[in-house]
């Protein structure tokens, strides 16, 4: 059967969560990101974005292109909490949801009427959240992504079998999912600059090009796209990562980051159920050489103090030559089962009387206490 997929994507995330809580704010050009000199933008609200400020470009930038923007630091707790209660009314369409950000997901809903129940998604964050959300219909994941972003903020947009390839031609290569930056000029450089232009090529001129990738790319560009939408049992990690503002040696403030991380890691985590056997601590030196190393321990593990304390761990045994510029922690081996809550009837014998012991012991105790006070009292 063919698919429906939605793709939904918040406008401007960051920024309209700060418009909301403060509603000074709605209307103008709003910067979320690193204030201090090294910063990089986050996000910009659409007033900001008429002035050219977009996402990871350097702050000062953002600053002499936009001064009369206001620029706020990024809260992190605030918007995962709005995106967990977005993310509850994702859950009430269907339970087929692959999140792929704080702010973004792709239901699969075929079988049902996508255009209609995108409209009502829309309606319902709206109204529980006084935030806006553009969504995406189509047959499968890299139109669906493409239809979200066809007319934001506040967009919808359905990409049909009959529209494609038509509407892919006069795109930019770099619309196409997989080709990066780097991919887009390697293309231009040999005069492709749209999907048109790409179009042209032999599915073994695009592998010659781009490796197997270029398979991919040859039927994306055709409108196929068979990837399936994956829910978190699917998911194989998560991470969180960060450039520093300034280069550091200094393990404590290390420690500090992924301590935050891992808060952020718990909290996914707990949104999609999950449990993690192995951490992941990423660091980028100085001289930009990327380094990771990890733990993976029996038990099951999904809370910050387990996290962190293995993150933590693995920052004490580091050897530091150079000072780190970029960190991050990610978790993987996930799984959906939850640590078993052993049972008393689960354990050997010998151990189950023991505890039945121990357990007449302490109500004994309690009771002999109890009674004491009642004596002293009286
Ligand atoms: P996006 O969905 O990419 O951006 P957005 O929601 O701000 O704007 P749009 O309307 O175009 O969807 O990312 C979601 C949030 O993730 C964004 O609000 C801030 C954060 N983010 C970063 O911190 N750094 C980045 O480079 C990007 C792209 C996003
Ligand atoms: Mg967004």
């Amino acid at each position: 059967m063919k698919r429906s997929i939605i793709h939904v994507d918040m406008d401007a995330f960051f920024a309209s969560v700060e418009q909301l809580d403060n509603p000074e704010l709605k209307g103008k050009p709003v910067i979320v990101g690193g204030i201090s000199g090294r910063g990089v933008v986050s996000t910009a609200s659409y007033e900001a974005r008429k002035y050219g400020v977009h996402s990871a470009m350097p702050m000062y930038q953002a600053r002499a292109l936009c001064p009369e923007g206001i620029f706020l630091p990024v809260r992190h707790g605030r918007y995962r909490e709005v995106s967990s209660s977005i993310f509850e009314i994702l859950h009430r369409y269907t339970d087929v949801i692959e999140p792929l950000s704080i702010d973004e997901a792709y239901l699969d809903v075929t079988g049902k009427n996508a255009v209609e129940m995108a409209k009502s998604i829309k309606g319902e964050v709206f109204e529980k959240t006084s935030l806006t959300v553009s969504a995406g219909v189509s047959y499968n994941k890299f139109l669906a992504k493409l239809a979200s972003d066809w007319n934001k903020p506040d967009g919808l947009m359905v990409i049909t079998e009959d529209m494609v390839p038509e509407i892919l031609k006069p795109l930019p290569v770099r619309k196409v999912y997989g080709i990066g930056e780097k991919s887009a000029e390697k293309l231009n450089s040999i005069g492709i600059y749209t999907v048109d232009d790409l179009l042209h090529l032999t599915r073994e001129q695009l592998i010659n090009l781009f490796g197997k990738f270029g398979s991919e790319i040859y039927d994306l560009i055709r409108g196929i796209d068979d990837r399936p939408v994956e829910t978190s049992s699917e998911t194989k990690s998560m991470g969180r990562e960060t450039t520093l503002d300034r280069d550091t040696m200094d393990k404590a403030e290390l420690k500090k980051y992924v301590t935050e991380f891992s808060r952020e890691l718990a909290d996914s985590l707990k949104r999609h159920g999950l449990y993690a056997k192995t951490v992941t601590v990423k660091y980028k030196t100085s001289d930009f050489k990327t380094y990771t190393r990890s733990r993976t321990v029996d038990d099951l593990i999904s809370s910050e103090k387990d996290i962190a304390g293995l993150a933590c761990k693995i920052i004490d045994a580091m050897e530091l030559h150079e000072p780190i510029r970029l960190i991050g922690v990610s978790v993987s081996n996930l799984t959906e089962e939850g640590p078993r809550q052993l049972s008393i009837f689960d354990m050997k014998y010998d151990v189950r009387i023991n505890r039945v012991i121990k357990e007449i012991n302490e109500k004994f105790h309690r009771e002999v206490i109890i009674s004491g006070r009642k004596l002293e009292k009286q």
